[in-house]
């Protein structure tokens, strides 16, 4: 790994533990602002945004950053490599019923696109924190453990696995979406949904592999997570570990993205599960 990346690793682990104090002891009320997805932003969302924004802000090798909280790109350093897309704290509403959440980190080279991610991060927190990192093709497991992350294990998927978790609301779902789901469970899946997408790719990607889907549905039809903030950061860690990413015909590290907040429909899974996406979807 090279020097500025692992600068920007032990940056993201401050902002880890800062984060952390603020989901124990912060206010878990809404804000009076929304963010540019119209989402009304919770006091917690806005905190933790700020201490990303001022830590990364520090970094030489930083060029720019945008949170998914931000209406635009906050240029740092004009000649350095890096950009870096973020999510400070997502499914920042099941805080208040003491449920997972996380925050997610996508590193760009050159520019906010799919082709162009080198490394991602993202951070559990749960009952405990914990931090993974896909750079360099291999995918690493790190626990808080007192005060500093120390490495437990690397991540690797198996061909098949047995649990799901499918998103948005069925009551939307294309008929051959609803078929492919029920599938699945007549083959024995198992639901595993918390709605929290950083608790819920985590579990698959430690139980050895299975299916998450936020799909395209009648209502929204590029679905609802974000391209540079959610989704093209778990697709490069599902990738590096040995699963696959796609919208329902395309990769989705190969989706063009023509505005910072763009959403795309989005399956994670082992190869498996994968390929009967493939099947159904194209
Ligand atoms: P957020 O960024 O506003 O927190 O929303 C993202 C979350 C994901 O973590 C989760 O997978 C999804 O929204 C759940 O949506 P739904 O309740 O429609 O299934
Ligand atoms: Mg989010």
């Amino acid at each position: 790994m090279n020097k500025d990346i692992q600068l920007i690793i032990n940056t993201i682990k401050i902002c880890s533990i800062k984060i952390k104090h603020i989901i124990e002891k912060g206010d878990t009320t809404k804000s009076d602002s929304q963010n540019s997805t119209g989402d009304t932003q919770l006091k917690l969302d806005i905190q933790s945004d700020i201490v990303i924004q001022n830590e990364l802000s520090k970094l030489k090798c930083v060029r720019s950053i945008v949170s998914e909280e931000q209406d635009e790109i906050i240029n740092i350093n004009q000649n350095a490599t890096y950009n870096i897309a973020y999510d400070p704290l997502d499914g920042s509403s099941l805080v208040d019923v003491n449920l997972s959440v996380g925050s997610i980190y996508g590193i760009y080279q050159y520019s906010y696109s799919g082709k162009n991610i080198v490394g991602a991060v993202y951070v559990v927190f749960g009952p405990r924190v914990e931090m993974v990192v896909a750079i360099d093709k291999q995918v690493k497991l790190y626990r808080l453990l007192d005060h500093s992350f120390e490495y437990i294990q690397d991540i690797h998927l198996q061909t098949k696995g047995n649990i799901l978790a499918p998103g948005s609301t069925q009551a939307m779902w294309y008929p051959h979406h609803k078929q492919m789901i029920d599938d699945f469970f007549t083959d024995g899946y198992r639901l595993r949904y918390s709605g929290g997408m950083v608790p819920d790719l985590h579990q698959i990607l430690l139980k050895g592999g299975g299916l998450f889907s936020y799909p395209a549905t009648k209502d929204l039809t590029k679905g609802k997570l974000r391209q540079l903030f959610e989704v093209f950061p778990f697709a490069l860690v599902f990738k590096f570990a040995g699963g696959d990413a796609i919208d329902g015909e395309h990769k989705l590290l190969d989706i063009n993205t023509t505005h910072i907040h763009d959403t795309t429909a989005c399956f994670f899974g082992s190869l498996q599960e994968i390929k009967k996406v493939y099947e159904v979807w194209s």
